[in-house]
């Protein structure tokens, strides 16, 4: 009776056993079976009240049973271990031939390169930085350098107003007026003003927003010469060791003499092509003698100082470099072009 009762019992056990798909389920197995109070513990526990002839051999066969179970159940335990174990290596696995992620750095633009280039050739030279607002007082873009009211830049048709006396800067001497005015009497005044201006212009070479860079150099006895070899040292570093520069005479309100700057071809070397229009020179910048009465206005004596100012177009000087034949390519942010 009891016998079958306990082959039963080891069957159904292993039955049970070999179904269990959970860790948690195998251990409410055991403890139904073989915890404190567990129907294998429980049996042992009852074995005293057998007759003694059959004690020793059921006796051994409860044991055989619990040590079957007891077995069966830790099997069972390391195989599912294992199981779940596959399984989270599973999910956490990294997928060695799955494609990298893109790494996307920026870059400086082009115009920003050639402007700091300008700003560390001059910076050797001994000039500082000069920055100023964008947004300016026709004061300092007109009044200061000399450009009186009748002056056609003034035109509403030439620069944007944001008001009777406030505009978009055309150029950036604004900054250097501020610089003198806070400077003087003090010499020397040695500065580049680089950044953007703005213009009523739109076609192929120009655009309402470009960028330039001025340089001032105020002190006693400067002359002609200072201005030659300073823009002469400037062209032979931006376009190469071999360049030539001339200057052609010319007219700015803010600078008597003035004159036009060009240097002999970068692509000819001055023999004549379709770039310098057969010429062999290509114009560059602007430049003069500060007017005397712009002197006075920002607090120098025209009698005991002089300088000499040059601006130029960062775009045009990129364009050169470059071989860009269109000013819109700066502005339309085609990667293509900005990578090259
Ligand atoms: C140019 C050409 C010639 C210039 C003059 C001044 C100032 F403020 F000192 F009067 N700043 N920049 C100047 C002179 C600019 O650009 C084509």
């Amino acid at each position: 009776m009891l016998r079958e009762k306990l082959e039963r019992l080891r069957s159904e056990l292993s039955s049970r056993i070999s179904a269990i798909k959970e860790l948690e389920e195998l251990e409410k197995i055991r403890v139904q079976f073989l915890g404190k109070k567990g129907v294998i513990t429980m049996l042992m526990r009852s074995m005293n009240e057998l007759p003694a002839a059959e004690k020793p051999l059921l006796g051994k066969l409860l044991n055989e049973v619990k040590q079957s179970a007891a077995s069966e159940i830790e099997e069972k335990k390391i195989e599912l271990q294992e199981q779940l174990r596959q399984r989270q290596q599973e999910a956490e696995r990294i997928d060695v031939t799955l494609p990298g992620k893109v790494f996307n750095p920026g870059r400086r633009h082009p115009i920003t390169l050639v402007m700091e280039e300008i700003e560390e050739i001059f910076g050797c030279m001994g000039f500082q930085i000069g920055e100023g607002p964008d947004v300016e007082l026709d004061y300092y873009n007109f009044e200061a350098l000399n450009m009186p009211e009748e002056h056609p830049a003034r035109d509403m048709q030439d620069s944007f107003y944001i008001d009777k006396e406030i505009l978009l800067r055309t150029h950036t001497s604004p900054v250097q007026i501020r610089t003198m005015e806070k400077m003087a009497p003090e010499l020397p005044v040695r500065i580049i003003a680089p950044g953007k201006v703005y213009r009523r212009d739109d076609d192929i070479t120009h655009s309402p927003m470009f960028h330039q860079v001025e340089g001032l150099v105020v002190d006693r006895g400067i002359s002609l010469a200072d201005l030659k070899g300073t823009l002469l040292l400037f062209a032979r570093e931006m376009f190469g060791r071999e360049r030539q520069i001339r200057l052609r005479p010319s007219f700015f309100p803010f600078t008597e003499p003035s004159a036009e700057v060009d240097i002999s071809c970068i692509i000819c070397n001055g023999q004549g092509c379709r770039t310098c229009g057969e010429s062999g020179w290509l114009e560059i910048l602007g430049a003069g003698m500060v007017h005397p009465r712009v002197l006075e206005v920002c607090g120098y004596d025209p009698e005991l100082v002089s300088g000499f100012a040059f601006g130029m177009g960062v775009e045009r000087i990129a364009m050169l470099k470059y071989g860009i034949d269109d000013i819109r390519l700066f502005y339309t942010n085609d990667l293509r072009m900005l990578r090259q």
